[in-house]
């Protein structure tokens, strides 16, 4: 059995959330074969030399985990997208990247973060470019960690003004899109997370095929869990609270 969480946005100020986690990872996830993360552990992320009481109970708990004898695979969100190989090592957790495909019990399963199929907000694939540039990425690295604090929060403030104005499709993933890039990999299953709205669609690999790829989408944590499982049975979503 397989694990599948994303969109914890762990943080400082809703410590339930980080409660939910210590306990999957006490409770259930010892279970399993193996457990993926993808992306949005974190509500922010400015370099793998940043501390704090918070960054070292999630890395105590992963790498518990992974010491255990149980992989855990992370796919970077748009918010943790600076996590990098210093945490993988320090955790043993392993990085994926952003598109991978799985064999899920016979199913070719394409698994990513979501926010790459999200095509229709333009304002945010410029961002996303941007903050994805290599050179734009070391640059912010070398800086000190009070002034990668300081930018982070001038960017996130603006991008909470700008947030109000966009519309709930523009911020939901392309279908067409979505549908060429499973149809492309040959996937006949996908599971992302980034959109928060929890479900199973089944849709169409396009307009001239009555191929059909099953899209499972991760739900958010807040006061309970969103936890997708899948076995040789086939997939449920779990919920601890
Ligand atoms: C993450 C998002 C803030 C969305 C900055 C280069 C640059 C990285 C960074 C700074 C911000 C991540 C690392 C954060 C995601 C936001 C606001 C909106 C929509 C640079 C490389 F450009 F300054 F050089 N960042 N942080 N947003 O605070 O975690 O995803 S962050």
């Amino acid at each position: 059995m397989h694990y599948f969480i994303a969109d914890l946005h762990l943080n400082e100020r809703q410590p339930e959330i980080t409660e939910l986690f210590l306990q999957f990872m006490r409770e259930n996830a010892p279970l399993a074969d193996s457990v993926y993360i993808l992306g949005d552990l974190f509500d922010f992320w400015i370099g793998d030399d940043e501390d704090s009481e918070l960054i070292r109970t999630v890395k105590t708990a992963i790498q518990t985990l992974t010491t255990q004898g149980v992989p855990c695979y992370f796919i970077c969100g748009n918010r943790d997208f600076l996590l990098g190989k210093t945490f993988a090592e320090q955790t043993g957790m392993q990085l994926l990247p952003d598109y991978y495909l799985i064999d899920l019990y016979g199913k070719k399963t394409l698994i990513c973060h979501g926010d790459t199929l999200c095509i229709d907000d333009i304002k945010y694939q410029q961002f996303r470019r941007k903050v994805h540039q290599k050179w734009r990425q070391r640059l912010f690295l070398c800086l000190p960690l009070w002034l990668r604090l300081k930018i982070a929060h001038k960017i996130r403030a603006k991008s909470r003004a700008d947030k109000g104005t966009k519309s709930a499709q523009i911020m939901d993933i392309n279908p067409q899109f979505t549908a060429e890039t499973v149809a492309n990999l040959g996937a006949e299953w996908l599971i992302h997370g980034h959109t928060h709205k929890q479900a199973v669609h089944i849709c169409n690999i396009s307009s001239e095929s009555d191929r059909l790829f099953t899209r499972i989408v991760l739900g958010d944590w807040g006061k309970t869990a969103s936890i997708l499982a899948v076995d040789e049975k086939g997939f449920a979503f779990n919920e601890i609270r």
